[in-house]
């Protein structure tokens, strides 16, 4: 059975899997693209407990979790394409692999996603999840699994705060800093050969740019070099910005306001 994918292609965090994909040169496999509802749907809840994207069924083996996903797929085509992982008999580069996607997990997410949250996600108001007026076997309170859900979404709350993007931006300068003495040393973040690690920090390094900060990693050549370098792979490039599903998004929006 092929390989099917469940999510938004310009998310960041499905465009994670798609560059994944596309470094290793698989095309063969089912997209499927994911609405509001469907992400909130049982079904789906099934495969992502926290409602969100991205997911995938491989022959019915149901994973989710972007970075997760990533790690699957360069092991499963681990003789195909770019080698994104180390082998598994080499530990000391397994070491350091880990450690770099640790780096990016706990240093770099959270101040870049957060920007993009501020910035982004949170001027955008999702449809809700089960229709605004219940089937007489739904009560009007909404479900411990919606409450639970919506607690984890980013959308719809408002403005950005620019006070925590000043601190997220600062916290992103600081990481920054220690990743351009990184890679003072090392061509990527695990050693000379690209890997996943250094993949994952694309969509919201990107986003982080777009956002208004499109010169962030000037201040650190080394990682500047890095960051460039990862932008200009074709499997990168191939991948359509979240910022055109926003816009695309907000001209829906403003037509079905006319
Ligand atoms: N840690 C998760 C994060 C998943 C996530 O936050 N997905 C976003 C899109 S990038 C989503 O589904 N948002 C919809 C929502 O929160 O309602 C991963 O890496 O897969």
């Amino acid at each position: 059975m092929t390989l099917k994918v469940y999510g938004i292609r310009e998310s960041t965090c499905t465009s994670r899997i798609l560059t994944v994909l596309a470094e290793k040169g698989v095309t063969d496999y089912e997209f499927i693209t994911m609405g509001p509802a469907d992400m909130k749907a049982p079904e789906h809840l099934a495969r992502q407990p926290f409602g969100k994207i991205p997911a995938i069924d491989d022959d019915g083996f149901v994973l989710s979790e972007s970075r997760a996903i990533c790690k699957y797929l360069a092991k499963k085509y681990a003789n195909q394409g770019t080698k994104l992982m180390p082998d598994d008999d080499d530990l000391k580069g397994y070491g350091r692999f880990e450690e770099a996607c640790s780096y990016e997990a706990f240093y770099f997410n959270h101040p870049a996603e957060s920007i993009g949250v501020e910035r982004l996600f949170k001027g955008y108001a999702r449809p809700p999840a089960r229709s605004p007026s219940p089937s007489p076997s739904q009560t009007q309170e909404p479900t411990h699994t919606d409450k639970q859900i919506t607690k984890h979404s980013a959308h719809g709350n408002g403005p950005a705060d620019e006070a925590l993007v000043a601190q997220y931006k600062s916290q992103l300068d600081d990481a920054l800093k220690i990743y351009d003495v990184i890679l003072a040393k090392r061509a990527y973040l695990a050693g000379d050969q690209v890997s996943l690690a250094d993949l994952f920090h694309l969509p919201y390094g990107k986003l982080a740019k777009e956002l208004g900060f499109p010169d962030i990693f000037e201040p650190f050549p080394n990682v500047k070099r890095w960051f460039e370098g990862l932008e200009g792979r074709e499997s990168w490039m191939g991948v359509p910005s979240i910022m055109e599903f926003f816009a695309r998004m907000r001209g829906a929006k403003e037509g079905a306001a006319e």
